[in-house]
C-alpha cells in the first residue's frame, strides 16, 4: 500500500509558473541536474555530506560543537558588494540617488550573457521559500535558483523552505524570482541586480551572505520595500525584541541599526542583575515587516527563520544567548580554527587559533584570525531567548520604534521624537560609522536613513513619503526614539557600557509608553533627565552621564546644515513635511 510520502505530488508539478521559469533557467544555464528542495532534515544532511566529501566543509569538534561545520569562502568574496548592487527600474528616478541604477533591458541582457551555460557540470537547486510564518497573511514567498549547495544549506536555515512554501506559491500564484550563480567567483564578473517591477533578482559571481542568500537583503528588504509601498506596509532593517517588565507586561520594540551595530546583541539582550524581574524575548534580529493592524497599531513579523550573525566579539559577556546558541547545529563561515577543530574568533576569552579564516597557519602579522565579517548561520529556534510569539501569524504589536547609529559625537544616548512626522525625519537623519559588513572603508560616517541605505529598493524621497503616509493612517502610531550606544569622550573612550545595560534606555521608553516616567524638552526632541533613567547598580560617573545626555547646539546646527544638503539631493521627491520638521528643530536650536 502506498504511504503518504509516496502519494505526494512531485514538487516540479505543484506550480506551473515556477516550473516554466525553472525550465527557462535550465535552458539558459545548462546544469547537469535539477534538484527541487523539499526542505527536510534529510536533505540538509545529504547536502552537508556532499560538501564534506568535496572538502568544502569542515566538521567541527563534535564534543564541543556537535552538528557544527566550517565553510571558507573565496578570500575575495567576504561581504556584501554595494558598488555592484543595482536597482533596475524602468525610470531611473524610481531607483533614486540612493541606488545604483541600470536600465532593466540592459541589465537583463548583461546578466543573460553571464548566466549562459554557467551551470554546466553543476546541479541547479530550486528552493521555494516563505519569508515569515507559513500561515501568516503578512508573509511573502519566493523561489531561489542557485548552483551553490552552501547557499541551499543557508536558505534551509534562514527561511521556511521547501514543499509547504511551494504549496503556498501554487495557491497565491505570485512569488519573487531569485536567480543565483556563483559563476567564477570573479569580482570583475559580479552583479547583484534587482528588478522590483518584475519581482525578480539576478545575482552572479558571489557565494556570500547578502549577495547570495536571496531571501534576506535582496528579497526581504529591497524587493519587499517596493512591495510594501504598493501594499501599504513597511519592510525594514529592524530587529524585533519583546521586553517583559517585572509587572508582567510585554512590550515589543522594532529597532533599526546599520549593519554590525549590535542588532543581534540587542535582540538577545541579557538583563543586568541590577534590573531584576525584566525578561527579554527575541522575535527577530535583522528584518521586520510592519503592517498596520485593524486596531490602529503596527504589527510586526520577522520574515526570517534563522540568524546570519557576525561572529567576532560574541562571548558570554557580550551575548550569552548567541554564545550558547552557536555551540550546536551551526554553520560557521570564515572563522579560525584551534588545534582540536574548535571554531575561534577575536573576542573569545579562551582558545588559541592555529589556522586563520583562509585555512593558513595563523600569523598575527597577516591580520585577525577570523575574518571581521565572519558569520554564523543558525536556526532561530536554537536561541534561548526566542519569543513564544515569534511565529504568531498576526505578528506582535509594536509599542515603539527605535533608530540608532554608531556616532562618536553629536547624537545623545537617547531622545524621543516629537511625533511620528518628526520621527520620520529622525529616521531619515540616521548616520553611522561604516563597518566590515560591506566592502569599503571602515569607520567613516555616512548617512544611512532608517539603516536602509544599502537596502531600500526605491527612491528614498518616495520612501519617506510612504513612511509619512503609513503613520498618518495609524490611529495609534508608536512613538519613535533615537539611540546612540557609541558616544565617546575626548580620549576616544566609550561613555556608555552598552550590551545588557542598554536595557536601562529601553525601559525608559517603555515607561514613557505607559506614561509612568518623565522627560525634558530639548531642541531635538525629549531626553530623559538623569532621574528618569533607572541607573541603579550602574557605575557611571555623573560627568559621563552629563555628556551622554547633552545636546551641543553648535554641533547640531552643523548637523542640520549637512542634513539639509543631504536631503536636498532628493529634489522634488523630498516630502515638504521633512523640511518643515527640520525648520522646527533649527528654530529651537536658536
Ligand atoms: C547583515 C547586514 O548581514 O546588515 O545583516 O549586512
Ligand atoms: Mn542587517
Amino acid at each position: 500500500m502506498a504511504t503518504a510520502a509516496h502519494t505526494l505530488q512531485p514538487l516540479s508539478q505543484l506550480s506551473a509558473a515556477v516550473s516554466e521559469w525553472v525550465n527557462s533557467v535550465r535552458e539558459l544555464t545548462q546544469p547537469r541536474a535539477v534538484r527541487w528542495c523539499e526542505g527536510t532534515d534529510a536533505e540538509a544532511r545529504e547536502l552537508t555530506a556532499l560538501l564534506l566529501s568535496r572538502g568544502e566543509l569542515t566538521a567541527l569538534n563534535p564534543e564541543f560543537f556537535p552538528g557544527c561545520h566550517l565553510y571558507r569562502s573565496a578570500p575575495n568574496d567576504v561581504a556584501r558588494v554595494e558598488h555592484l548592487t543595482y536597482i533596475c527600474t524602468r525610470s531611473q528616478e524610481d531607483a533614486g540617488p540612493n541606488n545604483h541604477w541600470m536600465d532593466p533591458q540592459q541589465a537583463h541582457a548583461r546578466m543573460r550573457e553571464l548566466f549562459r551555460g554557467c551551470m554546466r557540470e553543476r546541479t541547479l537547486y530550486v528552493i521555494p521559500y516563505c519569508m515569515g510564518p507559513l500561515d501568516s497573511p503578512l508573509s511573502r514567498c519566493g523561489v531561489e535558483i542557485t548552483d551553490s549547495p552552501y547557499v541551499v544549506l543557508n536558505m534551509l536555515i534562514m527561511t521556511r523552505a521547501g514543499r509547504a512554501a511551494l504549496e503556498r506559491i501554487a495557491i497565491e500564484r505570485t512569488f519573487v524570482r531569485g536567480l543565483h550563480s556563483i559563476g567564477e567567483l570573479d569580482p570583475e564578473r559580479r552583479f547583484i541586480m534587482h528588478f522590483p517591477e518584475e519581482l525578480a533578482i539576478e545575482s552572479y559571481g558571489s557565494g556570500y551572505g547578502g549577495n547570495a542568500l536571496l531571501g534576506k537583503k535582496c528579497h526581504a528588504l529591497r524587493i519587499a520595500s517596493w512591495q510594501a509601498r504598493k501594499e501599504s506596509w513597511l519592510a525594514e532593517h529592524m530587529l524585533i525584541v519583546g521586553l517583559q517588565s517585572p509587572r508582567g507586561e510585554t512590550h515589543y520594540l522594532a529597532c533599526a541599526f546599520p549593519s554590525a551595530c549590535g542588532k543581534t546583541n540587542l535582540a538577545m539582550l541579557i538583563p543586568p542583575a541590577s534590573l531584576p524581574g525584566w525578561r527579554v524575548f527575541t522575535v527577530g534580529d535583522d528584518i521586520a515587516w510592519l503592517h498596520p493592524g485593524a486596531d490602529g497599531r503596527l504589527w510586526a513579523i520577522n520574515p526570517e527563520a534563522g540568524y546570519f550573525g557576525v561572529v567576532p566579539g560574541t562571548n558570554p559577556q557580550t551575548n550569552r544567548n548567541a554564545y550558547e546558541m552557536i555551540r550546536r547545529d551551526t554553520l560557521f563561515t570564515n572563522v579560525a580554527l584551534t588545534a582540536d577543530s574548535q571554531p575561534w574568533w577575536e573576542g573569545l576569552p579562551s582558545g588559541v587559533p592555529v589556522l586563520d579564516w583562509q585555512g593558513r597557519p595563523y600569523d598575527p602579522a597577516r591580520g585577525p584570525a577570523a575574518h571581521p565579517n565572519s558569520r554564523f548561520t543558525v536556526s532561530a529556534r536554537r536561541n534561548p531567548s526566542y519569543s513564544p510569539h515569534a511565529e504568531d501569524a498576526r505578528g506582535v504589536p509594536i509599542s515603539a520604534l527605535v533608530f540608532g547609529g554608531r556616532r562618536r559625537e553629536v547624537a545623545p544616548l537617547v531622545y524621543e521624537a516629537r511625533d511620528w512626522q518628526h520621527g520620520v525625519l529622525v529616521g531619515a537623519s540616521l548616520a553611522s560609522e561604516t563597518t566590515a559588513a560591506a566592502v569599503g572603508q571602515v569607520g567613516v560616517t555616512r548617512r544611512d536613513p532608517m539603516a536602509m541605505q544599502p537596502f531600500c529598493g526605491y527612491n528614498f524621497g518616495d520612501y519617506w513619503q510612504h513612511w509619512l503616509d503609513v503613520g498618518a493612517r495609524l490611529a495609534r502610531p508608536p512613538p519613535i526614539y533615537h539611540v546612540n550606544w557609541f558616544r565617546r569622550d575626548a580620549n576616544g573612550k566609550f561613555l556608555w557600557p552598552g550590551y545588557g545595560e542598554n536595557l536601562r534606555v529601553l525601559t525608559w521608553m517603555i515607561e514613557r509608553c505607559a506614561g509612568r516616567v518623565g522627560a525634558a524638552e530639548s531642541a531635538i526632541g525629549r531626553l530623559p533627565r538623569p532621574e528618569d533613567l533607572n541607573l541603579r547598580g550602574l557605575d557611571l560617573e555623573p560627568q559621563a552621564l552629563g555628556a551622554l545626555l547633552a545636546v551641543d547646539p553648535a554641533l547640531w546646527r552643523k548637523e542640520i546644515v549637512e542634513l539639509r544638503e543631504y536631503l536636498g539631493r532628493y529634489g522634488k521627491h523630498l516630502p515638504a513635511a521633512l523640511l518643515a520638521e527640520l525648520g522646527i528643530t533649527e528654530q529651537r536650536l536658536g
